[in-house]
């Protein structure tokens, strides 16, 4: 269902929100990953709030919908979506990677309730993926998978592997997001982050390289709540096969001297970045 002025509203809040508690909970660790996780923050809100069929209270039941961060570096992003949602307290996200915490810094589903699956080490995300909707089909469930990827985490091979067989079973149960934010680690992902320099683009053109595997695309800007809520409907009803939604976001969204910069994709967060961030997001929150 498309959200009222009023529930967008909520939503925006949340991400805001979100956003405050990611910066926090780095500051706080001394260490983390921003950038990824400030570009996903409206769609993991969208995601938690609107879009899964979960129960907080219930975890583990077996006809949930399935989640996969397979850009695993930003789970600060999933546990504050995790903890907003009920998950756990929000208290919890103070322990975000120390020893022994259920946090992590890459998320470990054998520790967190809410985790569908361990991520991190880039281009696995999506291959569970598809074990889950094969799983979900095979064994006459009705939940629907969806894997979060990067764009500099679509540059592993395992990513289309994963997309062939995904489209070869017209697997109309999953749902792909890429998070095309142009960046990864050290530079760019992507053409339109090349703009500026003669090197080679390891990616192009992401719509038509899916689209050869089979897949229905869908473009929409990942920042645009009611985009993504609608894509993701849209997903539902496509039967043919698996759906990727090509999600333009801005790396580091929200703070505006995280944006677009990929040295904030990882960094410790002194205390004046901590107080600029925190008066960024409340004139944000005051200006809803
Ligand atoms: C196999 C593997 N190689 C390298 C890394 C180190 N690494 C962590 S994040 C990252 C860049 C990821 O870029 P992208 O997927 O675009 O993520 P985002 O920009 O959304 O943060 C790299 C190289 C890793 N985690 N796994």
């Amino acid at each position: 269902m498309i959200p009222d002025g009023v529930r967008l509203k909520e939503l925006k809040r949340l991400a805001i929100q979100l956003r405050r508690l990611v910066v926090e909970s780095v500051h706080h660790a001394g260490a983390g990953h921003l950038g990824g996780p400030m570009s996903a923050a409206d769609m993991l809100i969208c995601l938690y709030f609107e879009v899964l069929n979960i129960d907080p209270e219930r975890p583990e039941k077996f006809n949930r919908d399935r989640f996969i961060l397979s850009k695993g570096h930003s789970s600060i992003g999933l546990y504050a979506a995790l903890a907003l949602r009920g998950y756990f307290p929000v208290e919890e996200l103070k322990t975000f990677d120390e020893i022994n915490s259920r946090l992590q810094g890459h998320p470990a589903m054998d520790l967190l309730p809410g985790i569908d699956m361990s991520s991190g080490s880039l281009g696995q995300g999506l291959s569970p993926g598809v074990g889950m909707a094969i799983a979900s089909k095979t064994q006459g469930s009705n939940f629907r998978t969806f894997v979060m990827l990067g764009d500099g985490d679509s540059q592993e091979g395992q990513i289309w592997e994963a997309a062939m067989i995904a489209g070869r079973y017209q697997l109309n149960n999953l749902t792909a997001i890429l998070d095309l934010n142009n960046l990864q680690q050290y530079g760019w992902a992507t053409p339109e982050g090349y703009k500026s320099s003669n090197r080679i683009p390891p990616q192009e053109d992401a719509i038509s390289r899916w689209q050869a595997f089979g897949w229905n695309t869908i473009e929409i800007n990942g920042h645009d709540m009611i985009e993504f809520i609608e894509a993701c409907s849209e997903a539902k009803t496509y039967t043919e096969g698996p759906t990727i939604i090509i999600a333009k976001t801005i790396k580091g969204k929200g703070i505006s001297y995280m944006e677009n910069d990929f040295s904030w994709h990882s960094k410790p967060v002194t205390n004046t970045d901590l107080e600029n961030a925190i008066i960024e997001l409340k004139a944000q929150e005051a200006a809803l």
